[in-house]
């Protein structure tokens, strides 16, 4: 089996999930503009627990990247993801005042929970780099695709959300993803056969949970 440009194959293969992950109606709420504001404070408020989580996460990849990674810019790039998550945190903790949602106090929901609980499975140092290189690039990739069409030409995005929209939408964000991919690919070309079934579950894995993330923020709108 020829392995390379394995995330192409993947992403064609599970184009439901995939599309069911980046194109949710949560997004295109935000797209046509009929999102009700309490969801996207609901979102905020739990996406703000995840990065948190996702810190030590992001952190625990770069590690397996500097043991483990044949090409040193590997590290260059996800130091780089690490390093914008500090100012992420900031501009969460901004937009939490400006919408009145207190950090303090968000009671962390079971599907946000259930996340929580998946990235620290993955932070166990017998994961291999493959597979959480891999989850790296799912989580940021479903986050470039989705808040990416609210930003289309077309789009009717209330301009409150632009901000947010432009956080992970923008084309700088799009070619940190793309420098994932590559590194994920190249990963995966020497991967075991065993590696790839765990990366490819994990990929599968990581669209499941953005979809239920997705689905707890819209709930009761
Ligand atoms: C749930 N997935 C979720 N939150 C995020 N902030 C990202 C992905 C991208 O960093």
């Amino acid at each position: 089996v020829k392995k390379s440009g394995m995330i192409d194959r993947w992403v064609k293969k599970h184009l439901v999930l995939y599309t069911g992950a980046t194109s949710h109606p949560f997004i295109l709420s935000i797209r046509d503009g009929t999102i009700d504001f309490s969801s996207f404070k609901r979102w905020l408020g739990q996406d703000y627990i995840f990065v948190r989580e996702f810190v030590p996460f992001t952190a625990s990849v770069l590690l397996k990247a500097s043991k483990n990674a044949d090409d040193s810019s590997d590290m260059e790039v996800i130091l780089s993801g690490l390093a914008s998550l500090s100012d992420e945190i900031s501009w969460f903790k901004q937009e939490a005042a400006k919408w009145d949602v207190p950090l303090s106090d968000v009671i962390v929901h079971k599907s946000n929970q259930n996340y929580c609980r998946f990235l620290e499975s993955l932070m166990l140092p017998e994961l291999e780099y493959s597979v959480v290189v891999t989850a790296l690039w799912a989580i940021e990739t479903v986050y470039q695709e989705s808040f990416s069409h609210c930003l289309e030409d077309d789009s009717k995005t209330p301009p409150e959300l632009l901000e947010a929209c432009k956080r992970w939408g923008s084309e700088g964000f799009g070619e940190f993803c793309r420098s994932l991919q590559n590194i994920v690919n190249r990963c995966l070309e020497k991967a075991s056969e065993e590696e790839l079934i765990k990366a490819e579950v994990t990929f599968l894995r990581v669209l499941e949970l953005e979809i239920e993330f997705w689905n707890m923020s819209q709930e009761g709108a």
